[in-house]
């Protein structure tokens, strides 16, 4: 992709609004645009981060077995008024009425519209296990929408929802959420650390919250300086193994690890005290079992193998998709702006060039955009008549983790610059061998 044909409306000013770093450098960056409180357009920038991260959740849920479709936005009041959330939901409930004087709502999740699925098709143990995702818009009606895409209003979602034929069966259902959760994450270069939790509105008793460590983060969190050193790295899981499946949850969860809400300060004292951590993190997902209470309300039966009807077990499971970019900006970058993890870049690599118009420096980069598309790299090519210095801020802001700078001067000597946006090293070396190593690179990131 060529700058000058890109648009990338790049702020040179802070914006005064944003009080948090990701969200003054998805303004600065031209990733986002407010439309009202907690309401954003994604620009092309910030809109290639929102489709690598749905990207990874597809991939991660894939490899858990769960099964994508696509659910509307916009519900009937009707669903919600079975399992008796229309009224408990209160305010944060956007509501709607259509020409026919119709009560309809703007979705803040949707487990009443996957049981009304569920029901309609499905009645036998032989269908189960199930689980069923989708990532959609949401709208949640915030008091105080903050911080960007980190609390909006109108916000993207991946909520899943299990269907199992007894508890046990739906127990691991949710380990399997939280083991694919872990690998979801890491993928993003994030470590987000599983919590227990309470429920809110979603209801049940065995719930927890993923969290990325971060000063700007909305929870307080009480945790073991050990547990963030955990990893679930390139292990092979085989998500149908029960037992399996839920060592990897124990040796993630036993560890202290709580939000504000389940903190206890007599567990909490009997870790040793040089581990012990008070801070603050942001919730990028939150897993819940809880049972029959939707199936029991709206009639979403089995038959079990016996030959009796019984209310189908589920659970919810969410990650905020949109808050993601956020978090991961939050996590990652320093004065000059974003550094992407290479999971998650919009483009892997930025080529500068140092003298745009002089021939053979705009050849040379020419061909090195198109020796890094034949390895599957689409460059990001800033081709603009500007000076060195205004091209290298660009590309420090929109933080590619990789850049290739070519010049008049290392050309003669047969070399381009390759630079890492994390640590700030350079390298010489030729235009071939540059291409080489960063296909290197992301070959173990896709
Ligand atoms: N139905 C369940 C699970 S699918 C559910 O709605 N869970 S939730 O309420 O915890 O939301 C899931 C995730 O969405 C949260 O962990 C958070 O990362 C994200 N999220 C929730 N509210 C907002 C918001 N206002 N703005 C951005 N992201 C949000």
């Amino acid at each position: 992709m060529r700058l000058s044909r890109y648009f990338l409306p790049v702020l040179k000013e802070n914006p005064a609004e944003a009080q948090i770093v990701s969200h003054r450098y998805m303004l600065r960056a031209g990733m986002i645009k407010q439309q009202a409180a907690g309401i954003y357009s994604w620009l092309p920038l910030g809109y290639r981060v929102l489709k690598r991260i749905e990207q990874i959740v597809h991939e991660e849920q894939a490899r858990a077995g769960h099964i994508p479709l696509l659910m509307p936005t916009l519900q009937p009041a009707d669903l919600w008024r079975e399992s008796g959330r229309y009224d408990d939901y209160g305010q944060e409930m956007l509501r709607i009425k259509d020409r026919h004087d119709r009560d309809m709502l703007f979705g803040p999740t949707n487990e009443e519209m996957i049981t009304d699925i569920f029901r309609a098709h499905v009645g036998s143990y032989k269908d189960l296990p199930m689980t069923l995702y989708h990532i959609q818009w949401k709208f949640r009606d915030e008091v105080r929408p903050r911080f960007g895409v980190m609390r909006g209003r109108e916000f993207l979602m991946k909520d899943g929802y299990n269907f199992d034929l007894d508890k046990d069966a739906a127990l691991h259902a949710y380990n399997r959420h939280m083991v694919s959760y872990l690998r979801t994450y890491e993928r993003m270069g994030l470590t987000a650390i599983p919590m227990r939790a309470a429920s809110g509105p979603i209801g049940g008793d065995n719930t927890h919250e993923f969290l990325v460590l971060a000063s700007t983060g909305e929870s307080e969190v009480f945790y073991d300086a050990a547990v963030t050193e955990l990893k679930l790295g390139a292990r092979e899981v085989d998500f149908d193994n029960r037992a399996e499946v839920a060592s990897i949850c124990e040796e993630f969860t036993t560890l202290y690890a709580r939000t504000d809400e389940t903190h206890d300060a007599t567990l909490f004292d009997q870790i040793p005290e040089d581990r012990r951590k008070v801070g603050r993190g942001i919730e990028v997902g939150q897993i819940f079992y809880f049972g029959t209470k939707y199936s029991e309300a709206m009639g979403a039966t089995v038959v079990t193998p016996e030959g009796t009807k019984v209310p189908v077990e589920m659970g919810s499971h969410g990650i905020g998709v949109s808050r993601l970019l956020g978090a991961i900006i939050e996590a990652s970058h320093d004065d000059k702006g974003i550094i992407w993890p290479e999971g998650v870049t919009p483009f892997p690599v930025g080529i500068v060039n140092l003298k745009q118009g002089d021939a053979s420096t705009d050849l040379a980069c020419e061909s090195l955009c198109k020796a890094l598309a034949a390895k599957g790299l689409e460059a990001l090519y800033d081709d603009r008549e500007e000076r060195a210095g205004a091209k290298f801020a660009t590309m420090d802001l929109i933080g590619l983790p990789w850049r290739i700078t070519v010049g008049p001067r290392g050309l003669a000597n047969g070399v381009v610059e390759l630079t890492s946006r994390r640590t700030g090293i350079s390298e010489e070396m030729s235009a071939e061998a540059a291409v080489e190593r960063v296909a290197q690179i992301y070959a173990a990131h896709r």
